[in-house]
């Protein structure tokens, strides 16, 4: 028997960040390699997502438990994929697909079959005796991606009035990605104290930004920039982005703020988010319409030239809908979730297609995450440019930014970073 052949696989239900089940899966190898991975969760998930699968028994943790996914892991594809390389990542997710059945993942759950997609790519990395990182990589060049940082938390992340999700700082200007992480830490570390002068709350949401009691974006982008400006640095070294995350704001006849209660049609939407992107040093603009409005997507794209307009619940990580999107001229770039998808060679192939027809791709954590830092690992291998992982604060976001340090100072000068 080969050394990599798998020999067993295990699962275990364990806590996400906000104390949710999820999924933990462990790989191991013949010759005595072991690669384990967490699955992680969204809050404002998006419609056309591979399926989440949780018991249903309110019995145990309120109906959310994972032991139906636990199960799947350990019976039915345990008996699959026993005795196949640990190398063979491509057949190996095509025979989870397969096995599963349904087109989005739900017979088994997408939380099972993630967890083996990845701690089988780590198990095969352990057993080549090589990073993570090493091991998927797709380009002789290697590139740390710069941080997108979620310092202050709305939308469906925090329960204060802001409508719009997240609010990121992004240090593209900065000669390093370590460098970039200390200017975005010194200012978020900023913000707080500018929090606290206005007797505003500096408790923290669902990603580890503040979560203050303000309800208007202008509020918000002012207290961004004049944090930026009050730690030392200017819009040249740092930008801003915007996750809208407008599906959570559909209803029948367009949009509807949850909190504020305001409504827009999608063409009021657009052009109430291409003032802000006019008004601010704003790099992008992720979900600024909704999951099914490709027609909204495209006159924004349009109006919003040489910013990036991200399709994250629109696209879910899904070539299908990223061709779509493609055809319809819909945003110019894609935001990467694994877990949207559910396997690792499907989220490759979709990096694929971006990168082929000019699309850029963010690889992103998500509200629920864990401490697997596989995302940080996968952003280099697969050279994305940016990687959205939250706040420098708060164990499981600062896991991926610290594990990113680590890559930088082995990959020593080789390391390219910037946009
Ligand atoms: C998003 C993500 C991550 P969630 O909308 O981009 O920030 O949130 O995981 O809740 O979908
Ligand atoms: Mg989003």
């Amino acid at each position: 028997m080969a050394k990599t052949a798998i020999q067993s696989i295990r699962a275990t239900e364990v806590l996400d960040s906000r104390g949710n089940p999820t999924v933990a899966v462990e790989v191991k190898t013949e010759g005595g390699a072991c690669g384990r991975a967490m699955v992680p969760s969204g809050a404002s998930t998006g419609k056309y997502e591979a399926y989440e699968k949780r018991d249903g028994d309110s019995g145990r943790y309120l109906g959310k438990g994972r032991i139906s996914e636990v199960k799947a892991v350990e019976g039915e594809i345990a008996t699959a994929l026993l005795g196949m390389p640990a190398e063979n990542q491509k057949e190996i997710d095509s025979l989870l697909c397969a096995l599963d059945g349904t087109p989005n993942k739900s017979r088994l759950g997408a939380g099972a079959i993630l967890g083996v997609s990845m701690a089988v790519a780590r198990a095969a990395a352990a057993a080549n005796g090589v990073e993570l990182w090493e091991y998927l990589s797709a380009d002789a060049k290697k590139r740390l991606p710069v941080p997108m940082m979620n310092i202050l938390n709305g939308g469906a992340h925090a329960d204060n009035p802001l409508d719009v999700q997240e609010f990121m700082i992004v240090p593209s200007g900065a000669a390093s990605f370590s460098e970039g992480l200390r200017i975005g830490t010194e200012i978020y570390h900023t913000l707080k104290t500018l929090l606290r002068e206005r007797g505003l709350s500096t408790g923290v949401g669902d990603e580890g930004g503040f979560a203050p009691e303000i309800s208007s974006s202008e509020e918000a982008l002012d207290l961004l920039v004049e944090a930026i400006h009050a730690a030392g640095y200017s819009e040249q070294t740092v930008k801003i982005s915007l996750d809208i995350a407008a599906s959570e704001w559909v209803t029948e006849d367009g949009y509807r703020l949850p909190k504020r209660g305001t409504h827009f049609t999608s063409e009021a939407l657009a052009k109430r988010i291409e003032g802000l992107c006019q008004a601010y040093p704003i790099l992008s603009v992720e979900d600024p319409l909704g999951e099914d409005d490709f027609k909204g997507f495209r006159m924004i794209t349009a109006a919003l030239d040489g910013k990036l307009v991200v399709g994250d619940d629109l696209f879910v990580t899904n070539t299908e809908r990223l061709k779509e999107g493609i055809k319809a001229c819909a945003a110019n770039a894609i935001l990467i979730k694994l877990n949207q998808i559910g396997t690792v060679s499907e989220t490759q192939r979709v990096m694929e297609l971006a990168s082929k027809n000019g699309y850029a791709y963010i690889v992103s954590h998500r509200s629920g995450e864990t401490e697997d830092t596989f995302i940080a690992d996968f952003a280099v291998a697969m050279g994305a440019p940016l990687i959205k992982a939250g706040a420098p604060c708060r164990s499981e976001r600062v896991a991926k930014y610290n594990r990113l340090l680590l890559i930088e100072k082995a990959l020593g000068t080789g390391a390219l970073y910037g946009l």
